[in-house]
């Protein structure tokens, strides 16, 4: 057998995995309130003023509890970064690349350090599923002691 016939045919195998692996990802937000639909670019949640780190514990069913680092912003913060009133909300509606859903009332959001919108954790923006981790984007609430409502690959926020 000709070894030599695959060498190209493996380097551009290589290359397109190399590519497709570093490939910028599309880090974007989709808020929906009404009619009204606002698409977050990633420069702009990454610069977002008033985002603070914080420690969070991850429990995880069956596996021992991890301590990590998350950066990112209050909701209450981010909405009011981007202009938009929540005030006459009952609810919002957070989902996932994944098809995972939860829900949030006004008054969680309310409370106050308790949810927020993270990109880093222990100091790395955080990477899709696709790529493996838990972002770009994730919900955390912090007065909810297990994760199950920690919701991974956030793209859309809906305000009802
Ligand atoms: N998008 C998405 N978020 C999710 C889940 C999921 O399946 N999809 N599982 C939840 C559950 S049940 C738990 S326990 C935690 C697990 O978080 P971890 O992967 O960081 O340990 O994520 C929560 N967020
Ligand atoms: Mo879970």
């Amino acid at each position: 057998m000709n070894i030599k016939k695959f060498v190209p045919i493996l380097v551009i195998a290589i290359l397109l995995g190399v590519f497709l692996f570093n490939k910028e990802e599309d880090v974007s937000l989709r808020i929906v309130k009404g009619e009204e639909e606002i698409i977050v670019s990633k420069e702009e949640i990454y610069s977002l003023e008033g985002a603070v780190t914080f420690p969070a514990v991850i429990r995880s069913s069956g596996q021992k509890p991890v301590e990590t680092e998350y950066k990112g912003i209050e909701l209450l913060e981010l909405f009011a970064a981007l202009n938009i009133d929540i005030s006459h909300a009952e609810r919002l509606t957070f989902n996932a690349s994944d098809g995972y859903r939860i829900m949030l009332s006004v008054e969680e959001i309310r409370e106050p350090k308790n949810t927020y919108l993270v990109y880093q954790r222990d100091g790395q923006s955080m990477k899709s599923k696709k790529q493996g981790g838990d972002g770009p984007l994730r919900l955390i609430i912090r007065r909810d002691p297990f994760s199950e409502r920690w919701i991974k690959h956030v793209e859309e926020i809906i305000i009802e």
